[in-house]
């Protein structure tokens, strides 16, 4: 296994996709930065391409002699169905089949918290904890995680799941004392992915937060080595609670409160 030369950012217009361009540039022979959305001019060592995720013929070339994908693009919140289906669901799975065409090696996927989100509080999570999506968003994560997972099992293309929690310069509530992932990183998480030795695997986009719901050992065991703990901000924002029960009882906040018709004390 050696080092990818190739690697394509897709989402790269986008908050987290900005923060990975700048931060994996120069760090390969060819960074190829791609988004629906205008992108710049390219940098150096960088190409650029526009590319919409559902068009397999546009998505065959964008994959062409790339090693590693790192998948950012899509629909990052709860939307209607059609779309999340349209962009989420099918737009992963087109992604996978053409880098399974054009022998790509890897891919790195942004999944979600929300893939999860419905596990109380109170719940460590694992990489082997069932999936409990909150949200029709939710729902499109765990199917990209099981895209990579039958990817990985049946054509051998890694997979490495990046549960993200909450992705921000800083923390900005009491929840993201446990979800913060800080930019840095992401980047370190992300660069763990693009290097270790796995088939497939799960691992939570957190950043060493003291009052962590997640045990992420299996990303420690991979390499990632975080340096940020929210905790720091802990005075400024442990106040910042939802005035949601629902919100609050899940580890997936107001993805969870949001358009909530059930019975809350009758989930476990
Ligand atoms: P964003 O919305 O800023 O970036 C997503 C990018 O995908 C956008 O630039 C958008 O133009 C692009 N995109 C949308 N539809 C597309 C299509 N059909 N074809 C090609 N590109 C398309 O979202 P953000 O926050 O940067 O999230 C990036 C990824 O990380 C998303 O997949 C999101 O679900 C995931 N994530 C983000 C978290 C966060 O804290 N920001 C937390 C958990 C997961
Ligand atoms: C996500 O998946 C979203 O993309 C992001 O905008 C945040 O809402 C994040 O989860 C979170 O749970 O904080």
């Amino acid at each position: 296994m050696s080092a990818p030369r190739s690697v394509l950012l897709t989402g790269a217009a986008g908050r987290l996709g900005s923060v990975l361009r700048r931060s994996l540039a120069g760090r390969f022979p060819l960074l190829r930065v791609s988004d629906v959305r205008p992108l710049g001019d390219p940098r150096p060592g960088e190409e650029t391409v526009i590319c919409d995720l559902r068009q397999p013929a546009a998505v065959a070339s964008l994959v062409a002699g790339i090693d590693a994908i790192v998948h950012l693009g899509g629909i990052p919140n709860e939307q209607p169905w059609p779309l999340i289906a349209d962009v989420n669901i099918l737009g992963s799975y087109t992604l996978w089949e053409a880098a399974r065409q054009a022998g790509v090696e890897r891919i790195v996927f942004a999944s979600s918290n929300h893939a999860v989100g419905f596990h109380r509080r109170s719940r460590r999570l694992d990489h082997d904890s069932p999936t409990r999506p909150d949200s029709r968003y939710g729902l499109s994560k765990v199917f990209g995680e099981g895209v990579a997972r039958l990817y990985a099992d049946k054509h051998g293309v890694r997979g490495f799941c990046m549960r993200i929690g909450s992705c921000t310069a800083q923390p900005e509530d009491a929840r993201a004392l446990a979800t913060w992932l800080s930019h840095g990183d992401l980047d370190r998480l992300v660069m763990t992915g693009l290097n270790a030795d796995y088939r497939f695997a799960i691992v939570y986009g957190i950043s060493a937060n003291t009052r962590a719901w997640w045990d992420n050992r299996l990303a420690l065991r991979l390499g990632y080595a975080p340096r940020d703990d929210a905790e720091r901000w802990a005075p400024q924002i442990e106040a910042k609670v939802s005035s949601d029960p629902v919100d609050e009882a899940f580890q997936g906040g107001r993805f969870c409160a949001s358009e909530f018709g059930g019975k809350l004390d009758a989930i476990d």
